[in-house]
């Protein structure tokens, strides 16, 4: 038999001549005068150097920490995963959208009040005809850190859901999920950027979908005229929704300027078609600009028609709240370049990326230029440009889906090129295993880029790894951007479907190792306990309320507070389980078996879950994180009498 994970020879040569081309045109960029001066210096440069090789050491021994946390989105699995760089380890995951097995998120009283605190009146409908708690699934892409002054704040990480229109918001002191807001109004709510100036503020949220607008049956034809595509403007502190605009076109990726005035989002689709060869038809689409003062403005002197409870200005052409600026048919990446200044909207089907210049806005919104006079520069890259990354040293890294490469280029020199100027923007092409999406640079979208490590978010892995089967894992590289040269250092898989990173140095985040006993993640739960003259700290009791039984207990490894109770078959059981101990990584859980219940119960946390005690008999319950030496003696039994 044959080894399914040899590594074909064929391949192997290939590889080696993309290799051999890409290291050609490195050269003939740097023949054109890009000798550009490495990041590092002094003992930092010694300390991380390999040696002959020179660059960054990518190796983190054991024990060692790692210098950035990398946000890793979960794609279709609906989660955020945490993991570190250089080292690329999964450290932790945080369930967001999905339901977890682990820590019950989507199946607690706790997780089920962020998933459903702030849903449609539609959509608790939907649940209910559905049999359903939450919704079951969420199909996660970009996540971005809170900003203060145009870099990471360390506050929160806001997270979008294409599948089911939601945004959703982490906090970062606790690392879990506290806010998901649905959005009425949209589909698929696709690109995601947090304002950077003041702070944020808002966090813009991209509908993709075009649907008719309200989407209740009312009106159901006519698409190119009746469907639209909304922009959103959510609050970023009460994740309420603040504002919407109405477009033309669908919605892609989004990006938000340095400066606190305008916002973007890449537009396909200018056609309003509802299939690939109607919304593919013209040769230009566009971004659209929005203009934050003047939108508020509108809001304030009552501009705009409330659909669903929310705000909607009309954004579409000719609107003095947009501009829709013309770019090569069906871009999709939208990035801010570090510099404040530069935009880029990436090609997707042309081989180029544009970049505007946002000192140009102003002039544009006040119709003293066209839109067209906003773009700079328009470099031909390669195939498939899809998003863009920043070293913060004046360089853009380009992935190509179509070509498997990363290209790094230089944004001067593209000016200059567009300008008329005989140079050559492209600096080096870098040959990645395969088909790139996202990329993302260490601190690359704040003003603290600071040009370490780039990663590419592969959405092929072909052979690159053990053959796990028919379903490939996805292949994000690190790679080496501090000297003059891209270094690619590392394979890392990962499971469906990371779209997007964010990349922060260790400085901005600072996470709790306990909780705060009076944290307002479970204040509901305390609330009731208050009610019921208990304090949550001790109370190891059983209160019945009809046919409603609380039951409180608190766990200490390696004990529960109640060693049983007794409930009668068809009460509704509401456990709350508070871990309180004072000790860091003792975490206890609560798993009841034959009723799907387990919850994470983390140091100073309180976690409930209810349910209806509808088995008779005795049933166990216990400790699923081994917390003690008697870990497996941490549990009891729930009887529930039979109906007499
Ligand atoms: S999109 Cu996935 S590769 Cu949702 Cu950010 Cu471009
Ligand atoms: Cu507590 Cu295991």
């Amino acid at each position: 038999m044959k080894d399914q994970n040899e590594k074909q020879p064929i391949l192997e040569m290939k590889r080696r001549r993309f290799l051999g081309a890409a290291a050609a045109t490195g050269a003939a960029g740097f023949a054109g005068g890009m000798g550009l001066p490495k990041m590092l210096g002094g003992k930092e440069a010694l300390a991380q150097s390999k040696g002959e090789e020179g660059g960054l050491n990518h190796l983190v021994g054991p024990g060692e920490l790692d210098e950035y946390y990398a946000f890793n989105s979960g794609g279709q699995s609906g989660e955020i995963r945490i993991m570190g760089l250089p080292s690329m380890r999964e450290i932790m995951r945080i369930p967001v959208f999905n339901m977890c097995s682990a820590t019950g998120w989507g199946r607690t009283n706790e997780s089920l009040e962020v998933l459903n605190g702030n849903i449609t009146p539609q959509t608790a409908q939907f649940l209910k005809d559905q049999n359903l708690r939450c919704m079951p699934n969420g199909d996660a892409h970009h996540p971005h850190m809170s900003f203060t002054d145009r870099t990471y704040d360390g506050r929160y990480i806001y997270i979008n859901d294409k599948a089911n229109n939601r945004v959703a918001r982490v906090r970062c002191d606790v690392m879990k999920t506290d806010k998901i807001v649905e959005i009425p109004n949209v589909a698929a709510v696709h690109g995601l950027r947090p304002q950077r100036y003041p702070k944020t503020g808002y966090v813009f949220a991209n509908g993709e979908h075009i649907v008719p607008l309200p989407n209740d049956g009312t009106v159901m034809d006519n698409h190119k005229e009746n469907f639209f595509a909304v922009y959103t403007a959510v609050d970023g502190e009460t994740m309420e929704i603040a504002w919407q605009v109405k477009v033309d076109g669908n919605l892609d990726n989004g990006d938000a300027d340095y400066q606190g005035k305008y916002s973007f989002a890449t537009c396909y689709n200018g056609e309003q078609g509802l299939s690939l060869a109607e919304s593919s038809a013209y040769e230009q689409d566009w971004v659209v600009v929005f203009n934050i003062k003047r939108i508020e403005e509108a809001i304030e002197k009552g501009d705009y028609e409330e659909i669903n409870g929310v705000k909607v200005v009309n954004g579409r052409k000719g609107s003095p709240y947009t501009r829709y600026i013309p770019v090569p048919n069906s871009p999709h990446g939208c990035n801010a370049a570090p510099d404040g200044i530069h935009v880029m909207l990436n090609g997707k089907i042309s081989p180029t990326v544009t970049v505007l210049d946002v000192r140009t806005l102003d002039d544009l919104f006040d119709d003293k230029i066209e839109p067209r006079d906003c773009v700079v520069a328009e470099p031909q890259l390669g195939l498939g440009p899809l998003h863009t990354a920043f070293d913060g040293r004046g360089n853009a890294y380009t992935t190509l889906f179509i070509d498997s490469q990363m290209v790094k280029w230089n944004i001067d020199l593209a000016k200059r090129q567009y300008a008329g100027e005989d140079v050559e923007p492209v600096i080096q092409k870098l040959d990645v295993h395969y088909q790139p999406g996202h990329n993302h640079s260490t601190m690359g979208e704040t003003k603290d880029a600071d040009g370490k490590w780039l990663v590419s978010l592969n959405k092929f892995s072909k052979d690159r790894f053990l053959n796990a089967g028919p379903l490939k894992p996805e292949n994000d590289q690190l790679i080496d951007i501090s000297g003059d040269e891209m270094k690619l250092v590392a394979d890392v898989p990962s499971f469906a479907e990371p779209h997007d990173m964010l990349l922060v140095h260790r400085r901005f985040v600072n996470p709790k190792n306990i909780w705060d006993r009076d944290d307002p993640q479970w204040a509901t739960a305390r609330k009731q306990a208050e009610a019921d003259g208990l304090d949550l700290d001790t109370a190891n009791e059983v209160i019945r309320d009809g046919n409603k039984v609380r039951v409180y207990m608190t766990s200490t490894a390696p004990q529960f507070g109640l060693n049983n109770f007794t409930v009668n078959q068809g009460d509704e059981v509401t456990v709350i389980v508070s871990n309180v101990e004072v000790i860091e990584d003792l975490t206890h859980g609560f798993t009841l078996e034959n009723h799907g219940i387990a919850m994470e119960v983390s140091p100073g946390q309180t976690a409930s879950v209810t349910f209806v005690a509808s088995r008779p008999g005795v049933h166990w319950y216990y400790c699923q994180w081994f917390c003690h030496a008697l870990h497996m003696e941490m549990s009891g039994q729930m009887y529930v009498n039979p109906k007499a």
